[in-house]
């Protein structure tokens, strides 16, 4: 069993896809084991991105991630980090397979619909960054 931090982004909470998102993770063998929808601050983007603070689009994904409410989850399944990266479809949803979560939501490689871990390490971390282990069920 892992667990993995998701993000469902402030274009697809926008849109009104949070259940239609929600729905992709729980049919694909992915239990919410926490949630909760929040405004990040700029401190918070900028400390949750802070890997990718040398890249040149650092200042608009941070624009972009505080541009309205996101809504935060820990999910919980056998190889779920490396499931939920399958079910989001690559970072760029021109080029996400059909059927994936990016290629159904998502407009822009910057508005990509949703965030997901890359590694079980990264994972641990970003799950400590929004939820205390009580809020984890
Ligand atoms: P990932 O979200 O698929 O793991 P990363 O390379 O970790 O992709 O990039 C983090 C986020 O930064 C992306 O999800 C996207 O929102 C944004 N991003 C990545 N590359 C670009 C770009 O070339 N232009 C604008 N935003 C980008
Ligand atoms: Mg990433």
């Amino acid at each position: 069993m892992e667990q993995t931090l998701s993000i469902i982004k402030p274009d697809a909470t926008a849109k009104g896809v949070i259940g239609k998102i929600i729905d992709r993770f729980e049919s694909n063998g992915l239990r919410v084991a926490a949630i909760k929808k929040l405004q990040l601050s700029r401190a918070d983007a900028e400390a949750f991105y802070a890997v990718h603070k040398e890249r040149p689009f650092f200042g608009e994904l941070v624009d972009f991630m505080v541009s309205g409410p996101v809504v935060v989850s820990v999910l919980e399944g056998e190889n779920a980090v490396a499931k939920n990266r399958e079910l989001m479809g690559a970072t760029n949803p021109k080029e996400a397979e059909p059927g994936t979560i990016r290629a159904d939501f998502a407009d822009s490689i910057d508005a990509n619909a949703v965030h997901g871990s890359d590694s079980l390490e990264n994972a641990k971390i970003e799950i400590a960054f929004f939820f205390a282990q009580r809020e984890i069920c």
